[in-house]
């Protein structure tokens, strides 16, 4: 290829990436209706965040090799995942409070402070206000989620969030991430940023890649903690509200990330982590139980 022919391709690469893959219809979600009493999303008012309801009941977890029926209560989980702005409050509210009441009881007495790695770089840190923060170890993401009076995902809770109850490779269905130069996640593609994003993107980008649920980027963008240690799965073939081992060494990480290939980024993927690792690829986004008196039923009893 002559380098006239090969500037040409690259600038055709460049502005077919800026193409939306919006207009893209997703597969059927296939999801339970959700019960009446439960609002169909809530506000988080410490970080703003919107949470979605995921009805409970049963659905299809793991590799297609090992799958599980699992079989969960109703929960929230955020639509998005945790931004550098709002990880910004977080540690304003730390800086003013002290992070005592907030802190995992587990969290390494030489760990200090809650500042994440990679805050300062121009293209991960705090500079990219709506991109998700990175660099988090697992005690930060405790943390945060304890400020905000919500908590991490369990595994199964991810899981459930990320891919319906179908048993579906991705959060849109079984079709793979990239389509000719039609990107649904921020991975690591064929095309070196033919998806748009060297690093991370802004959170919510990528609306096709949306789960059943409609939680954006849980396939690729950034990685997300889970509350659970990591584990082989349970051998029984149903299990209910699994919280994963009660000890272990590393906890889950799920759903890939913007340096990980399709296959990595695939809902039922998970990788151990050490928990006070910092990655550039590692965020997190939280859930929260559903409230003994859901806003829904509150308000109509107003
Ligand atoms: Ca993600």
């Amino acid at each position: 290829m002559s380098r006239r022919s090969l500037v040409l391709v690259l600038a055709c690469v460049a502005v077919v990436s800026l193409v939306p893959l919006g207009c893209a219809p997703r597969e059927p979600a296939g999801e339970p209706a959700l019960p009446a009493e439960l609002a169909p999303e809530v506000k988080c008012p410490t970080d703003g965040s919107v949470l979605l309801a995921v009805p409970g009941g049963e659905f299809t977890m793991g590799s297609p090799e090992a799958p599980k029926r699992v079989v969960l209560k109703s929960f929230y989980i955020d639509r998005l995942e945790v931004t550098n702005a709002q990880y910004g409050k977080f540690l304003a509210a730390v800086a003013k409070q002290g992070g005592g009441a907030w802190q995992h009881p587990q969290q390494p007495k030489s760990k200090k402070g809650h500042v994440p790695a990679f805050w300062s770089n121009a293209n991960l840190g705090q500079a990219k206000a709506d991109h998700p923060v990175v660099g988090a170890d697992w005690f930060d993401a405790y943390a945060y989620a304890k400020w905000t009076g919500k908590r991490l995902p369990t595994e199964a809770e991810w899981e459930r969030a990320a891919r319906g109850t179908d048993g579906r490779d991705y959060p849109w269905g079984s079709d793979p991430p990239e389509q000719g130069l039609r990107y649904r996640s921020n991975f690591f593609g064929s095309y070196l940023g033919a998806d748009g994003h060297r690093f991370t993107a802004p959170v919510g980008t990528f609306p096709a890649g949306g789960s059943p649920v409609g939680c954006l980027n849980m396939a690729g963008n950034v990685s997300e903690w889970c509350a659970d240690w990591y584990g082989p799965l349970p051998q029984e073939r149903r299990l209910t509200d699994p919280t994963g081992p009660a000890v272990g060494k590393s906890r889950v990480t799920k759903g890939g990330a913007w340096n990980l290939g399709a296959d990595s980024i695939r809902c039922f993927s998970r990788w151990p982590m050490d928990p006070s690792g910092r990655l550039a690829s590692v965020g997190f986004r939280c859930a929260m139980d559903v409230p003994a008196a859901a806003p829904a039923a509150a308000a109509a009893s107003e």
